[in-house]
């Protein structure tokens, strides 16, 4: 059983350390094909699959191999194991997604991955396949920060803002709110690292993994009803539940999901997409706006906006161009 104490520490920090609830016998066996993949796709595979022949990266710093259930049937293992679908199930709802889950490796890298958020509303799990210390590779987190702005907004580098690294033994498992900053450490050992990664959402979410590939992970009971759906809700969520790099889309998305309650119960019990389960009590489900906006660097803020807006101008200009030519 999961201990309550660890759900809440979940929702009140973003990020929440399960220690190792997998068999011995289960990692062992993960580990030897995690490491028969990497003998086989030693820089990993490209976003179409493809093994790849060079040591450069699609992604910076990680070598990924997305299919690993297909080709390694026993890491479906995860996905059946209680701790990981009762947990899921309380913070999405039954019949949630697998978005993507995959394996990724990190050679030694003296640059790290900037601190960022990938999406709202969803719920994500680490599990380490080797032992992993301090910078190596490792992802790092700062706690409560899934009520702040994205990490672009803000000055996410002032030493007042501590990290937390998910560092540990092989089969640690981190559960944590893709909505959390996070980022990941160089690497200074000889030691490549991996951990496994799995993304979830509720029953709306896309089944597609970052590299655009439909998956079908998930073990669904039954079709959502969709006749009663308030449309309306979905259209919202779609639009503010993916900004992490929209400052003010994610703040209405904040107002939406943590102010207005009576907005936000209605979204989460038809399982709108971005939305998760509540924890319950309001002093873990609180939101200050306040401290969200003493968090923000206007100054970025309006950088960002001004860049974005301009690329987006040039952009359309730039295809009626092309098109106008084409014609
Ligand atoms: O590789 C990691 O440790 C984190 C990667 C990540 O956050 C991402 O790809 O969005
Ligand atoms: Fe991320």
């Amino acid at each position: 059983m999961i201990k309550e104490e660890k759900i809440k520490s979940l929702y009140e920090d973003g990020l929440a350390d399960f220690s190792n609830f997998f068999d011995n016998d289960l990692l062992k066996e993960l580990v030897f094909e995690k490491d028969n993949l990497f003998k086989e796709y030693p820089y990993g595979q490209d976003d179409n699959l493809n093994k790849k022949s060079k040591a450069d990266f699609v992604r910076p710093g990680s070598y990924m191999i997305w299919d690993v259930i297909e080709k390694k049937p026993i890491f479906s293992k995860i996905l059946e194991n209680k701790y990981v679908t009762n947990l899921a199930k309380r913070v999405l709802g039954d019949n949630y997604t697998v978005a993507s889950f995959y394996i990724r490796k990190t050679p030694k890298i003296d640059s790290k991955l900037n601190p960022h958020i990938d999406y709202q509303g969803g719920l994500s799990f680490s599990i380490l396949l080797d032992n992993i210390n301090l910078n190596n590779g490792e992802t790092f987190f700062y706690k409560k920060s899934h009520k702040l702005p994205p990490p672009p907004f803000t000055n996410f580098d002032n030493p007042s803002y501590k990290t937390t690294s998910i560092t540990g033994k092989i089969g640690d498992t981190f559960f944590w709110f893709p909505d959390c900053w996070h980022g990941r450490n160089p690497n200074s050992c000889d030691k490549d690292t991996t951990i496994l990664m799995c993304h979830l959402g509720n029953s709306n979410h896309p089944s597609a993994d970052s590299t655009g590939r439909k998956v079908n992970y998930s073990k669904k009971e039954k079709k959502h009803n969709s006749k009663n759906r308030k449309k309306y809700l979905d259209l919202i969520f779609r639009k503010f539940g993916k900004s992490s790099n929209n400052f003010f889309k994610h703040f209405i998305y904040c107002l939406l999901y943590f102010k207005i309650k009576k907005f936000s119960e209605l979204a989460i019990r038809q399982q709108t997409v971005f939305t998760r389960n509540k924890y319950g009590e309001s002093e873990i489900d609180n939101f200050s706006i306040k401290k969200y906006l003493k968090a923000t660097n206007f100054y970025k803020v309006i950088v960002i906006s001004l860049k974005t807006s301009i690329k987006k101008i040039i952009g359309t200009k730039l295809t009626r161009i092309l098109k106008k030519k084409s014609n």
